[in-house]
């Protein structure tokens, strides 16, 4: 018997405090859920040592520099401009809630203060401080909220073996055994050494290499059992897996799929989160000039909104620790928006109605913001199957009355008098 009672409990543990596979998320991880669709939008930073060399964060892949030569431009990185309340202000003005910022990325330098490893900014840098601590310290006090970007894919380190054979689920003659304990290591200090501001693990990269055992059972468990309100997302392009508290998608609203990467479908379980850049690069890039336009950027967001998406927007930094006036002046604009129509975004959710060519609809509690990204070609607007009766219809900018019906179809609202604006004209229905 007690045999037996042993072995239950064995497996209770197991099932719950270790194993991800019957993963159930806890209050805390709920309410944080509820939290980050709240917030709607943030700054996505990639930010490391090859900012230096202004070509974007896979510069070493691309340009081919071999790991030993690309690791000594740490030893100039000194960003003496960098203040983390700077950014800070930033991301605040542009009306963005949370950060997240990249703490390693594909080349493996640990942007942060890590014991697993010396190839990071305090023993690797003439800097020798941790950006990420003040950045920590500067999104408390702002109210925003900070996640860490994550590298699974790392094109240097042995024990990771980049373009080796997989087999079994290891890659052929490295301890990959080891790689994952590094990685536990690291997580453990992000998780631990940053303070409650931390709010969530970015995963990226892999995709690198899909038949390989990422030990995920393990890595979401420590997570969750270090701080089980921190959210878990993963951008590997396939379906959710357990242990994941949100989905990620990059360049692309869920279920478009552009680019082909992804394979997976739209989970209606967990948050989204949408990602893209303010030019073409996520690491700086001195020779892009693709800057999207303040038009493109809100519009992005309202889309992402009806999609029920959160919107995270990459700056690339430079090397000096400087966010370039180009991005801060697009940001500002983008935060007078937000100031005047916030209400429309922030604490709203979507999927109301399918998207339509005019645009969409975000919804929070009595009151639906339709989003007229674009005058349709008729006089009227249908909202389909909207059931609950009407009590109002304004013009959310001139606060005026709109003539509408309700029918089984939907609701008829008709636009007479109303002057479209070029990003968004908002129509501010109240439900009874
Ligand atoms: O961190 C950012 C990217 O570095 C990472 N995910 C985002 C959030 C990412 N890795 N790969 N991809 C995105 C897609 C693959 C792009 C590639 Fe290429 C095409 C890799 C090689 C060819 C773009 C062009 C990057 C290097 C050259």
């Amino acid at each position: 018997m007690k045999k037996f009672v042993l072995i239950i409990i064995c497996y209770l543990l197991l099932n719950t405090s270790f194993s991800q596979t019957n993963y159930q998320p806890s209050a805390e991880n709920l309410k944080s859920r509820q939290d980050f669709q709240d917030r709607k939008f943030g700054m996505f930073i990639h930010w490391g040592i090859y900012s230096l060399l202004g070509d974007g964060e896979w510069v070493m892949n691309v340009q081919k520099i071999p790991y030993d030569k690309y690791k000594r431009i740490a030893n100039a990185f000194y960003p003496h401009d960098f203040n983390a309340k700077e950014w800070v202000k930033i991301a605040k003005t542009a009306g963005m809630k949370y950060i997240t910022i990249t703490s390693r990325h594909h080349d493996g330098f640990s942007m942060f203060d890590t014991k697993a490893t010396d190839y990071d900014v305090i023993d690797a840098t003439p800097y020798k401080k941790d950006p990420l601590k003040d950045l920590a310290i500067a999104c408390k006090e702002e109210g925003l909220k900070l996640n860490f970007y994550y590298s699974l894919l790392d094109w240097g380190r042995k024990d990771y073996g980049f373009g080796k054979k997989i087999v079994n689920g290891k890659p052929e003659d490295t301890d990959w055994d080891s790689y994952i304990n590094f990685m536990k290591a690291q997580l453990t200090e992000l998780l631990t050494n940053y303070g409650d501001v931390v709010a969530g693990i970015w995963f990226d990269g892999d995709w690198e290499r899909k038949d390989a055992n990422w030990h995920y059972d393990e890595i979401y468990g420590l997570i969750h059992r270090l701080r089980p309100d921190v959210m878990i997302g993963n951008n590997h392009h396939t379906d959710l897996k357990p242990g994941e508290d949100y989905q990620l998608f990059e360049k692309d609203l869920p279920g478009n799929n552009s680019h082909g990467w992804g394979t997976g479908g739209v989970s209606n379980e967990v948050p989204l989160e949408t990602c893209e850049t303010i030019n073409s690069s996520w690491g700086f890039n001195i020779n892009d000039k693709g800057y999207k336009s303040v038009k493109t950027i809100i519009q992005y967001i309202i889309k992402a909104a009806g999609h029920n998406t959160n919107f995270l927007l990459n700056v690339g930094p430079q090397a000096d620790g400087k966010i370039q006036q180009e991005f801060a002046d697009t940001l500002k604009k983008v935060g007078e928006w937000l100031q005047l129509n916030g209400e429309s975004i922030y604490g709203t959710r979507g999927n109301v109605i399918a998207t339509q060519d005019w645009g969409t609809v975000t919804a929070k509690e009595k009151k639906l913001f339709i989003h007229i990204l674009k005058a349709p070609s008729q006089d009227f607007i249908l909202l389909p199957r909207e059931t609950q009766k009407v009590a109002s219809v304004q013009s959310y900018s001139s606060k005026q009355s709109l003539k509408w019906k309700q029918q089984p179809e939907g609701i008829f609202i008709y636009l007479d008098g109303i002057t479209f604006s070029t990003i968004d004209e908002i129509i501010e229905v109240t439900l009874k």
